[in-house]
């Protein structure tokens, strides 16, 4: 297997709207992320993915994109961003940027011309269907709530928008529309970035005559998902992508795809290298659905994990060998690791999420640390709805609330605080001055009341820090092949209170145990005497006992 560079590579991502503001308007920019690169590079990350900074009315924070070669001006400009590239290659950082070709925002010359008539030009560039005000043309539900079809009263036919009203779909069918893609691509490669992060990427190829979705519940809309997830051309779209643009640059990819199985992300992240580099699977963030499925992904339930081991299980071995794993806990959407996946309160905080960080950074594939998750940041713990900002989060408590009355308004409230993207999105905790150093004016999203006791300033000095931790991680993966390229086997995968695996290389053994609970273990894992302990969350080492979230891993 031809090695390279993203295989033992760290991604760091940043959203730039909650990372560093410096102009005052209480949203990050730009040049906050350039006055942070410091601080990136002493991570000691390699690679930065950064959310969408493309003009953009933010509907859905950037994700709606009305022009794909203009920065977003709350951002910055266009020679700020070259400079962060600059400054950023200096530091010996790559840069990734968000590609959003799902969809475009509905303020995007492409669609306010393809909205003017049906024989305009542009019309083909999105999806258009006839129906009338009784009769749309399918029961598709949106991502963000409601029908995926808007009625345009000027043409009189209905569009296509698997999220928001403001996020029509591109017509992928369409070659001359792929064409523009392929030239924006070469626009931001040309410029030298890195790579590309592709938002919903295995949603583009839409089935054949868009039939009807599931609903076996009879709900008021079908479940879009299953009939557009991996559709019928999507490995030919990325192959002409590949072939088109990709293969002429040596850069990073990673499609993010709802709902894709293994056997489908072995092809996508092929190790021939005719798609893409790796895929963001959703199999091990969904474990914990709410068991009414019309609630879907909110749920205050615990994650099970038996059900989390052998979900990562599964990805490390379908791939091993045919393609690549992207590893994550957290990012813009999900709530944070450490509150879902660890114990966020004051006595196992420090430890669990230094607990989650070694289970994941031991395993094969590209780690990616979403900003603030190398500081051990927590949800937000909201308690009432206008303190959220996210159009998936009100959109979903209007619906099941108000309108479908299938849930009462607290419980709601309990799972927004428990998933609820804006968990993710509150600002980076940088020191104790007020609103933590994020920004001298109103943060658009309220900064974490705890940023008192978590903060970038303590972390870095602090060699015993959850930050630290992450960089002694970082530092291995660069040193030691075994984490980069060694064989994956579970150990115990009915055992619910541990996480124990072993990777092996070249006649070397790394073994990584984690306990996920508050209670002490003891476990037997017949180790041999003459193991190297190569990190660990605890001061001492107490061989087969488990404290509390003790992590540690053995090299023999
Ligand atoms: O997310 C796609 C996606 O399928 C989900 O994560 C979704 O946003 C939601 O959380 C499902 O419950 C991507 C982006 O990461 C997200 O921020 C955007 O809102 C979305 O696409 C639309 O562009």
């Amino acid at each position: 297997m031809e090695k390279k560079w993203w295989q033992k590579a760290v991604v760091y991502q940043v959203y730039p709207r909650s990372f560093q503001d410096t102009d005052g308007d209480g949203i990050g920019d730009l040049a906050g992320v350039i006055q942070r690169l410091p601080y990136i590079k002493k991570l000691g990350v390699d690679v930065i993915w950064l959310n969408p900074i493309y003009k953009s009315p933010d509907c859905d924070n950037g994700y709606d994109i009305s022009d794909y070669r203009a920065i977003q001006p709350r951002f910055g400009t266009m020679a700020i961003f070259d400079e962060l590239l600059t400054k950023a290659h200096e530091l010996g950082l790559k840069i990734v940027m968000d590609l959003v070709v799902n969809h475009t925002s509905d303020q995007h010359q492409w669609f306010q011309e393809s909205k003017k008539s049906r024989d305009n030009p542009y019309r083909d560039f999105y999806i258009w269907r006839p129906g009338d005000s009784q009769k749309k043309p399918n029961n598709w539900g949106s991502y963000f709530g409601g029908s995926t079809w808007d009625f345009d009263e000027a043409t009189k036919e209905y569009y296509l928008h698997l999220f928001a009203k403001g996020q029509p779909d591109l017509n992928w069918e369409n070659p001359q529309m792929r064409e523009q893609i392929w030239k924006m691509m070469r626009f931001w490669l040309d410029k030298g970035i890195d790579g590309f992060r592709m938002d919903v990427i295995n949603l583009i190829s839409k089935p054949e005559g868009l039939p009807d979705a599931p609903n076996p519940e009879q709900a008021l809309y079908g479940n879009v998902e299953p009939v557009v997830a991996d559709g019928p051309k999507v490995n030919q779209y990325l192959r002409e992508m590949n072939q088109q643009v990709l293969s002429h640059y040596d850069v990073l990819t990673v499609g993010e795809m709802p709902s894709v199985t293994p056997e489908d992300a072995a092809q996508y992240t092929n190790l021939d290298g005719s798609e893409l580099s790796m895929a963001f699977e959703f199999d091990h963030v969904t474990l914990a659905m709410n068991p009414d499925p019309r609630l879907g992904k909110w749920n205050d339930a615990p994650v099970s994990l038996v059900a989390l081991k052998k979900t990562l299980s599964k990805w490390q071995l379908a791939l091993a060998g045919k393609g690549w794993n992207s590893l994550y806990w957290n990012n813009h959407d999900r709530a944070r690791a450490v509150s879902r996946f660890g114990n966020d309160t004051p006595k196992y905080r420090e430890r669990s999420a230094k607990m989650l960080a070694l289970t994941l950074h031991l395993l094969q594939g590209t780690p990616y640390i979403y900003q603030g998750e190398e500081l051990g940041m927590t949800n937000a713990h909201f308690t009432s709805l206008d303190q959220y900002q996210d159009i998936e989060s009100i959109e979903a408590y209007h619906q099941l609330v108000d309108r479908a009355q299938i849930v009462d308004g607290p419980t709601m409230l309990r799972y927004l605080a428990t998933e609820g993207r804006d968990n993710a999105r509150t600002p980076m905790q940088w020191d104790q001055s007020s609103h933590s150093g994020f920004t001298e004016g109103q943060p658009w999203l309220p900064v974490n009341p705890n940023y008192q006791e978590i903060n970038a300033a303590q972390e870095v000095q602090d060699p015993d820090s959850v930050f630290a931790f992450y960089q002694k991680l970082i530092q291995f993966r660069h040193e030691k092949e075994i984490i980069v390229y060694g064989d994956y086997q579970a150990v115990d995968l009915d055992d619910s209170q541990a996480f124990v695996y072993r990777r092996t290389y070249q006649g070397q053994t790394l073994i990584v145990l984690s306990n996920f609970t508050a209670q002490t273990l003891t476990r037997d894992y017949q180790l041999p005497a003459d193991k190297e302990l190569l990190i660990s969350n605890y001061a001492d080492d107490q061989g087969p006992t488990l404290r509390p979230y003790e992590a540690k891993a053995y090299l023999y």
